[in-house]
C-alpha cells in the first residue's frame, strides 16, 4: 500500500472536520455536499474487500428515494448482496477517520480482515441521474485507483442493475451476461416465455402506466422498450424530462401518501405503477370509477406473486417449501389472508433488505417484500436444479407448469429488489391469470393504517425487539402503546428509529379509522418521550 499516494490522493477529497456518518440499512445518505471523502473512501474500501473475497465488488453512487439534493453510496458485495455486517462497521470508521489518521485506519482495516494486499481487485461502479453523481462516482474510481485496483464504469445504471452486475461477474456468466444488454435479454426472454399463449383479452393487459420518479428508472424502461414491446407497452410519467427527482412523485411518494403521484394521467381503472429514485421499489395502484384511489403496495404484490408459486408448485407435485418474509410495516391483513387463507408460512425481521434477504434463503423458494415496494424472490440452488430437471423430463401440464417456473426464476432479480423485474414478472401474472386490477386488490382489504414520523432530541433512546414490533427502552413507552391499541379492534402500533433518518417512525393500523379523530384520519397518539 503506498500511503504517501494515498494521504496525497485523499487531501484532494478531504474530510471535513468533525463529520459523523453511519453505513446504516442503506449505507451512507446525506447532502451530496457532504459525500467526497466518503466516495473516496469507499473507493479504497471496496478495493480491500475485493482483495479479501477474491471476488469483484460494487460500488453504487445514489440516494435513492431520498431528495434530489442528498446522495448516497452502498457497496454490493460478492453475490450481489449487501455488505457484510462486519464491513458495514469498517465502512463506518473509515468514514469517520479524520484525515491525518486515515491512513492508518486504513491499514487497520486491512490487518483486522486479514486482506492479502497483493491479490488483485476488481470493482464495479454505478450512478443514478443525480446532478451530483457523476463528480461523486468520479471520486469513488479515485479512491479505487490510488489502491491500484481495476474498475468498469457502468455510468448511469439502476440500482438492482448494479447487484445483478455483480453477481453475473462473480459467477463466471452462469447468472446472466453481465452488460445492461445482458439484463435486457435476460429479463426479457423470460417475460416473453411466460406472457406467450397467455390468456388476454385485449389491450387492457398489455398497457401499463409508469411513474418513473424522474429518475434512473425512466432511461432503463426505455432502453428496455423495445425488448419487452411483444408483451408490454410502457407509458412512462415523470421520466426526468421536467420534474425534479423524486418530488411529489416515486414509489415512495406514492405509498406514504397513499394518493396518486403529480403529473400522471390516471383514467378509472387503469393500471399504474410507481418505481423509487434508484428503481429497486415498486408499487402498483388505480382509481376506482368514483375516483377513488386504491394503493397495491409491497405486501399484496408479494401475496400475488407467493399464489401464482403455490399454484405452480402443486401443477409440478413437488413438495419444495416456501416462505414469505414481511416486516412489522406489513398490514395485518396481508399477513391473516397469506397464513390463514393460502397456508403460506409468514416470517418478520427487522426493516432493511438484508434482513429480510437473508431469512428468504432459508427456504426452497423465499419470498421477501417490504411494504414499500421492495421484494424479490430467491430459490434455493437445490430448487433450481429439482425444477430445470423437471422442465426437461416431464410431461404435458406438469412440463409446462415447470418451463413456467423457469422462467419466474430467470425474471426476478434474485440480487436484489428490482422494479423493473418485479414489475414483469406482476404484468406476466396478471396477463397469464386473467386478472384486472381490481380483481388482484380485492384479494384483501388492507386495515386503515398510517405512518408519521416524529423528530425527537436522540432517536437512539428508543431501543427494540422483536423484529422492531416491541420497544425495550425507553421503559413506560411499549406499555402506554399497549394502553392505546387494546382499545381499537384489530390493531397494532410500533414505534421504531429510523435507520436512514434522524427521527422515529410511528405505525399504526386498526380495524377503522373513525375513531381516530379527525376526518383526515390522522393518528392521535401522542407519546412522552423520556430519558
Ligand atoms: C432503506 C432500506 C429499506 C428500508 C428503509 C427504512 C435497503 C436497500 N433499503 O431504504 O429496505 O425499508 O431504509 O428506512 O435496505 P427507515 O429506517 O428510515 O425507516
Ligand atoms: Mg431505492
Amino acid at each position: 500500500m503506498d500511503l504517501d499516494a494515498i494521504t496525497e490522493y485523499s487531501a484532494l477529497h478531504a474530510k471535513p472536520n468533525g463529520l459523523v456518518l453511519q453505513y446504516g440499512t442503506a449505507g451512507f445518505r446525506t447532502k451530496a455536499e457532504h459525500l467526497d471523502h466518503v466516495m473516496f473512501r469507499m473507493g479504497l474500501l471496496a478495493v480491500l474487500r475485493s482483495k479479501q473475497t477474491k471476488s469483484t465488488i460494487g460500488v453504487m453512487v445514489t440516494a435513492s428515494h431520498n431528495p434530489e439534493e442528498d446522495n448516497g453510496v452502498k457497496l454490493v458485495d460478492p453475490l450481489g448482496e449487501m455488505l457484510a455486517p462486519s464491513w458495514e462497521e469498517h465502512a463506518t470508521c473509515l468514514a469517520n477517520a479524520e484525515e491525518q489518521d486515515m491512513p492508518r485506519v486504513l491499514m487497520d482495516i486491512s490487518v483486522k480482515a486479514a486482506v492479502n494486499l497483493q491479490q488483485d481487485a476488481f470493482v464495479v461502479i454505478g450512478r443514478d441521474t443525480r446532478p451530483s453523481s457523476e463528480k461523486l462516482s468520479q471520486s469513488v474510481i479515485d479512491g479505487v485507483t490510488v489502491l491500484e485496483g481495476q474498475f468498469h464504469d457502468y455510468g448511469l445504471v439502476t440500482t438492482p442493475q448494479l447487484h445483478y452486475m455483480v453477481c453475473c461477474r462473480n459467477t463466471s456468466g452462469r447468472y446472466g451476461k453481465a452488460t445492461i444488454e445482458g439484463y435486457y435479454e435476460k429479463l426479457s426472454r423470460a417475460f416473453l416465455e411466460l406472457t406467450n399463449q397467455a390468456f388476454c383479452s385485449g389491450d387492457d393487459y398489455r398497457s401499463l402506466k409508469v411513474d418513473c420518479a424522474n429518475g434512473i428508472g425512466a432511461l432503463k424502461l426505455r432502453e428496455m422498450e423495445h425488448y419487452i414491446s411483444q408483451g408490454l407497452s410502457v407509458q412512462l410519467f415523470n421520466d426526468g424530462t421536467k420534474g425534479k427527482l423524486n418530488h411529489l412523485c416515486g414509489a415512495d411518494f406514492v405509498k406514504s401518501h397513499q394518493k396518486p403521484p403529480e403529473g400522471m394521467e390516471m383514467k378509472a381503472n387503469e393500471r399504474c405503477c410507481s418505481f423509487d429514485g434508484d428503481a429497486d421499489r415498486i408499487v402498483y395502484y388505480y382509481l376506482d370509477v368514483d375516483g377513488h384511489f386504491h394503493l397495491i403496495d409491497g405486501d399484496k404484490i408479494a401475496t400475488l406473486i407467493s399464489s401464482f408459486l403455490k399454484e405452480l408448485l402443486l401443477e409440478i407435485g413437488e413438495s419444495l417449501n416456501i416462505g414469505v418474509v414481511q416486516t412489522a410495516y406489513a398490514n395485518g391483513s396481508s399477513t391473516r389472508y397469506l397464513e390463514e387463507v393460502m397456508k403460506v408460512p409468514v416470517y418478520c425481521t427487522k426493516t432493511g433488505v438484508k434482513h429480510l434477504h437473508h431469512k428468504a434463503q432459508e427456504f426452497d423458494i423465499g419470498v421477501y417484500f417490504e411494504a414499500n415496494g421492495h421484494g424479490t424472490v430467491l430459490f434455493s440452488k437445490a430448487a433450481e436444479t429439482k425444477i430445470k430437471q423437471l422442465a426437461k423430463e416431464s410431461e404435458d401440464k406438469k412440463k409446462e407448469a415447470a418451463k413456467m417456473l423457469e422462467n419466474v426464476i430467470d425474471l426476478f432479480n434474485q440480487a436484489a429488489g428490482d422494479a423493473i423485474s418485479d414489475m414483469l414478472v406482476i404484468e406476466a401474472i396478471l396477463t397469464r391469470k386473467g386478472l384486472t386490477v381490481q380483481q388482484w386488490d380485492a384479494l384483501y382489504t388492507d386495515l386503515p393504517n398510517r405512518q408519521l414520523k416524529v423528530k425527537v432530541a436522540d432517536r437512539q433512546v428508543i431501543s427494540t425487539t422483536d423484529a422492531e414490533r416491541q420497544v425495550v427502552t425507553p421503559l413506560g413507552l411499549q406499555e402506554a402503546i399497549n394502553d392505546l391499541v387494546k382499545t381499537y379492534k384489530l390493531s397494532r402500533a410500533f414505534v421504531r428509529p429510523s435507520g436512514t433518518e434522524d427521527i422515529v417512525r410511528v405505525y399504526a393500523e386498526a380495524d377503522s379509522q373513525v375513531s381516530w379523530g379527525s376526518s383526515t384520519g390522522k393518528c392521535k397518539v401522542r407519546v412522552q418521550l423520556r430519558g
